[in-house]
């Protein structure tokens, strides 16, 4: 593979790692533990990964004799920054612990285990992979793994390579079904171990015990870059309103910090939206009073970010999206032809959702019917919210000019970050960061952990003062409803309106909205000083109180 002069520098970086993953390692169990809620249905469920310790990895005066191990490896859902070097950190430490000891990777996600694809990873492989973005060393997918049959389907392939651990990188959905897993293997004494990895540019992947998902940092740096970028635009141009939809499926994690970090004019908080039982109509009329503000001082340019899962924490759209799963998983749903869809749909849905229907722009009323990915979400990435809502604001602002009320001009342009930030190469926070969760769950593989994820703790300070050891996943779940059932799963996190990062934001936004007080970021640097390379989010630095 070529490579240009920045990816050869970076290739030869070496990620620095927790003290107490250095040298020779022992392990800290603390006391047992419960879920964060529904204790006894979890228990019941989970009888032999339940209530077990949290573990910390402390430096030891002793070398540790280590037994021979294969271990497998799985990516799954969205590319975050950092993917590379969690494998590259499992397998350092693997070699470390015996040069014998193999890693494999399955392919494609959690569906390379049950249908037995896979490649051996070697040292020419990682080398050319070592903190790169992406995940293309061996790819990842969508796949739920679930059911007995696919469980059982993976247990072959493990035994025919000798496998005594797996490994699944993922998000929420993805750690708890590694945590169902798990259960499986310990309940049927297989002898194979599961450990997970908290993964997500999301960010909703934290709790008490994990202080952020990896690739939430890379991503919103990138993101940040880009909108700094515009901003300064705007403000060179003076003459447009830039919509900027943020990837982020459920939580505002991403449009906070990116908030935080560049000041734009406007930043919608879905978590707020729900929290204010805020209307359509609310949202427009608050954009567009911002940008009357700004016009009546001459100001007609600005940025307005838009999180991408708005349109379902909208309390009226919720429930139109929730009536709209119902009626598409109906039999009937199916024989409709595509051009009947929208009347059939406005026929069947109750009145109140048909006119929020109705009156949504077609394109965005199509979205909304658009096939569920694997896990029944909507696919948000695909509704354009940021047209949506500047169509809107514009209608609206036409109507108050007409009244009088406006005086400025108004033209938008549109912008969509997700994509672009998922692979960005890692900064050195999540490439330290990774490394180290990497060589984290092969000390917890080592250790006879199943059932656990990685962690790493106390981020916020220089590296070598991190905290590394894992977490029962049992702890972080309780139970929810999902697609009509009440099933066991990990507590996703949304934003706090009563925590620092959002009120700091709050302290400020009027005075952001209405004068030019723009940041612009710039990009990640690899190299060069500690205060310009190795600083955290600002989410985390506030969450921590720093
Ligand atoms: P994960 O939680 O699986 O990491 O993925 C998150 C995400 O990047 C969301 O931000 C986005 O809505 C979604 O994936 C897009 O999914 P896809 O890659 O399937 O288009």
């Amino acid at each position: 593979m070529e490579k240009s002069a920045l990816q050869i520098a970076r290739a030869a970086y070496q990620p620095k790692l927790p003290a107490g993953l250095r040298g020779n390692v022992s392990i800290k169990e603390g006391a047992p533990t419960q879920s964060v809620g529904d204790q006894e249905e979890i228990k019941k469920l989970f009888p032999n990964t339940y209530g077990m310790p949290l573990v910390d990895f402390v430096p030891s005066d002793e070398k540790k004799e280590y037994a021979p191990m294969n271990i497998g490896i799985i990516l799954s859902g969205g590319q975050a920054p950092g993917g590379h070097n969690v494998i590259c950190g499992l397998y350092d430490e693997l070699k470390k612990q015996n040069a014998g000891n193999k890693l494999y990777g399955f392919l494609m996600g959690p569906g390379g285990l049950v249908d037995h694809k896979y490649i051996e990873l070697t040292d020419e492989l990682i080398d050319e992979y070592r903190n790169t973005g992406g995940f293309d060393l061996i790819g990842s997918g969508r796949t739920k793994l679930e059911e007995e049959d696919q469980f059982e389907s993976g247990l072959k392939i493990i035994r025919e390579l000798g496998i005594k651990a797996i490994v699944i990188i993922g998000g929420d959905d993805s750690n708890t079904n590694a945590c169902v897993l798990a259960e499986y293997y310990a309940a049927h004494n297989y002898g194979v171990q599961v450990i997970g990895c908290p993964k997500t540019i999301d960010g909703d992947l934290k709790n008490e015990q994990i202080e952020t998902s990896f690739g939430f940092d890379t991503a919103c740096k990138t993101y940040a870059e880009v909108i700094g970028n515009i901003q300064r635009d705007a403000n060179s141009a003076r003459k447009y309103w830039h919509f900027i939809k943020l990837m982020g499926r459920s939580a505002s994690h991403i449009a906070l910090e990116c908030a935080l970090q560049c000041q734009p004019n406007v930043c919608i908080i879905s978590e707020e939206v729900e929290e204010k039982n805020m209307t359509l109509d609310d949202i427009v009329t608050y954009i567009a009073g911002v940008v009357a503000k700004r016009a009546a001082n001459g100001n007609n340019f600005g940025t307005v970010l838009i999180p991408e899962g708005l349109i379902e924490f909208i309390p009226a759209m919720k429930r139109l999206i929730a009536e709209l799963n119902d009626l598409l998983a109906t039999p009937e749903a199916a024989n409709v032809a595509v051009s009947e869809q929208r009347a059939w749909i406005l026929s069947k849905l109750s009145a109140e959702n048909a006119a929020i229907y109705e009156s949504l722009p077609e394109g965005v009323a199509k979205q909304l019917t658009m096939e569920r990915d694997p896990h029944g979400n909507v696919q948000v990435s695909l509704i354009e919210t940021e047209k949506l809502l500047s169509e809107m604001v514009a209608s609206k602002l036409a109507a108050w000019k007409a009244e009088g009320k406006f005086v400025g001009k108004f033209a938008a342009q549109h912008h969509f970050f997700g994509y672009e930030g998922r692979c960005a190469a890692p900064s050195n926070y999540d490439a330290d960061y990774c490394y180290a969760l990497g060589t984290s769950a092969a000390q917890l593989v080592a250790n006879g952990k199943t059932g656990y994820m990685a962690i790493v703790r106390n981020t916020t300070a220089p590296a070598d003062q991190w905290v590394a050891g894992g977490v029962p996943i049992t702890m972080m779940m309780n139970m929810e409803r999902r697609n009509g059932k009440m099933k066991p799963v990990i507590k996703k996190a949304l934003v706090r309106l009563d925590g620092a990062p959002f009120k700091e934001f709050a302290a400020h936004r009027e005075e952001w909205a209405e004068n030019t007080c723009f940041v612009y970021p710039g990009p990640i640097q690899y190299f060069g000083p500690t205060e310009v390379c190795d600083q955290c989010t600002m989410t985390l630095k506030l969450e921590q109180g720093k």
